[in-house]
């Protein structure tokens, strides 16, 4: 059986995800590291239906998204579950889940508007990929990617100021979630693999680390992801915080 091949972008948050789960089942992958925005075209020329990573080929299949990777590895390989046998439980897990793929936006959309300001600190985001170019140079002559991710995701002041406004309510929901039971349990579930990797990507920003790590969400996401790479200093203007200052 051909070995698997996981499609990621270095820092990708629901391509950590997809990494945490083919790992949580044992299953030996390959990693192949793209470079944003050039993502797209090599996603379409390896045959995969959308474009965007992570994307798996997997005993001959192409599965595309964090969501649909999590029930594929449950179908190949049932042990350990991703999800609860339990209906009921399922339903809630279900849930979290698919509120935590969209709510990668938020995340997303503040690293591109970040990475629009200062480009440095990308480097550190792609520690231990392999781009086929120095990370170094990738950095500084990735100015027109960088311009096109973030338009590409609606990167704008606008846009980056509503979801920090929000961010304290997002952040109280998944530690209800934790209090419910429904993720944070000994054996983590897909919800716990999709939301955790987007908690970590916020915890890199030193704006926001503070207002997350010591929460219950953060404790969950460092134990759920205990490596993410990157670091990004202080880069957002005091006032768009006040309200995960309140
Ligand atoms: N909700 C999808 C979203 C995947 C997604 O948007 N991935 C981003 C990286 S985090 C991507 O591939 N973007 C394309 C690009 O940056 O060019 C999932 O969980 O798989």
């Amino acid at each position: 059986m051909a070995e698997a091949k996981l499609y990621v972008i270095p820092g990708s948050h629901p391509a950590r995800s997809a990494m945490l789960m083919l790992d949580r089942k044992g299953i030996p992958y390959k990693r192949i590291d793209l470079m944003p925005v050039i993502s797209k075209g090599v996603l379409k020329a390896q045959r995969f239906p959308g474009i965007t990573v992570p994307a798996l080929k997997l005993h001959g299949k192409r599965v595309q998204g964090s969501m649909e990777i999590a029930r594929e590895l449950d179908v190949i390989k049932p042990e350990p579950p991703l999800f609860p046998a339990d209906p009921e439980k399922r339903v809630k897990v279900e849930e979290a889940e698919a509120w935590g793929d969209e709510f990668q936006q938020k995340p997303r959309r503040f690293s591109w508007w970040a990475f629009k300001r200062d480009r440095a600190p990308m480097a550190s985001y792609s520690e231990g990929a392999r781009l086929g170019v120095p990370i170094g140079l990738a950095v500084k002559t990735g100015g027109p990617i960088v311009a096109l991710a973030a338009r590409f995701n609606g990167s704008t002041d606008e846009a980056v100021r509503a979801d920090l406004a929000s961010l304290r309510d997002d952040l109280d929901r998944i530690d209800g979630w934790i209090a419910d039971g429904v993720i944070g349990g000994p054996e983590p579930n897909a919800a716990d693999y999709q939301l955790a990797p987007s908690i970590r990507l916020l915890m890199s920003f030193d704006d926001l680390r503070p207002f997350v790590e010591s929460r219950p969400c953060g404790e969950l996401a460092k134990r759920v992801v205990p490596d993410f790479p990157g670091r990004t200093p202080p880069v957002a203007p005091a006032e768009w915080l006040a309200s995960l200052r309140a």
